[in-house]
């Protein structure tokens, strides 16, 4: 297990004060660059390791960035805290996204981040409970992370505890039945302490999901399923946390969060072939003057 960073932990709880005191406007720009920092980040490990999945990457990171930075109520120096938030990224091949989002929480050492990948790391493909204490289950299987979330919601009312559970979900990843299964679970126990973010960005590997298995109306469909869903823009922080924070009722709750694939790179968005395409340094370059145009 890779140990936390006291110094990374410190910058993050300025961080979250920072943010907790601030106004809407500048709570946006904070998460925002965040965001863009993590990118730069993402890219560097990509081509560092010559592997990754940069565009769905690009896709989740202002969802992790926000949740991490702005919302769920965690503490990286005690990773395992009674009552903590819960949070699983099922669609685990955006690993890169969820480590440079966790290095900057402070749950390791941001210097870790070069070795993604590479022999011995900690930092695998897809993310390994075990190997970094903020991981609270392996994924990489699309499908196992609603379920997991599900048995851990119906925990936590057994046990009396408040606490949420977060799950990201990719949409090329809602082919998988299980998901279904699980978000029958979800309504039948009434688990309002669930909340799902999907990460809309209309492609899957090698294509796009409405040419492969169409999910539209995909709203209606988690409503028929019997929960309470909203539709946002994946890509502003204020929306997604209006969304997280509004009054629930007794049903678990779907964010479907509209979201660009490769977002951030003109030449990446909504390409299909950036799913885990390696740019060249020369890409690289291009992507990162974009990144900080
Ligand atoms: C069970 C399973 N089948 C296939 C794969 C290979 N795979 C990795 S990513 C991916 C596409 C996922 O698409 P989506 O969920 O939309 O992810 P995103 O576009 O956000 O990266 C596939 C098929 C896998 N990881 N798990």
């Amino acid at each position: 297990m890779l140990p936390n960073s006291p110094a990374q932990i410190e910058l993050w709880k300025a961080f979250r004060k920072e943010i907790s005191e601030s106004d809407a406007a500048r709570t946006r720009y904070m998460i925002l660059e965040q965001s863009r920092l993590a990118r730069t980040e993402i890219l560097a490990m990509i081509q560092i390791a010559g592997m990754g999945h940069v565009g769905g990457d690009f896709s989740v990171i202002d969802i992790l960035t926000t949740l991490y930075f702005a919302e769920l109520n965690i503490d990286p120096s005690d990773a395992a805290k009674e009552n903590r938030d819960w949070f699983i990224l099922s669609k685990g091949h955006c690993a890169a996204a969820f480590y440079a989002t966790l290095a900057h929480s402070g749950y390791f050492d941001p210097h870790e981040l070069s070795t993604f990948m590479q022999p011995m790391s900690m930092l695998n493909g897809h993310p390994s409970k075990g190997k970094i204490s903020g991981i609270e289950t392996s994924t990489g299987p699309l499908g196992h992370g609603l379920p997991i979330a599900v048995g851990v919601a119906i925990a936590a009312n057994i046990q009396k505890q408040d606490h949420r559970t977060f799950v990201v979900l990719g949409d090329g990843e809602l082919q998988e039945g299980t998901n279904w299964e699980a978000a029958m679970t979800a309504s039948q126990y009434k688990l309002s302490n669930l909340i799902v973010i999907i990460d809309r960005n209309r492609l899957q590997q090698g294509a796009g999901t409405e040419d492969t298995n169409g999910l539209d109306p995909l709203d209606g469909k988690w409503e028929s399923f019997g929960w309470d869903v909203q539709i946002v823009d994946g890509h502003e922080p204020l929306e997604l946390l209006d969304a997280i924070r509004r009054g629930g009722n007794e049903k678990p709750r779907c964010i479907i969060a509209n979201t660009v694939k490769g977002k951030g790179v003109s030449f990446m968005e909504n390409r299909a072939e950036w799913h885990h395409k390696v740019p060249s340094a020369e890409q690289n370059l291009a992507a990162l003057k974009e990144l900080f145009s």
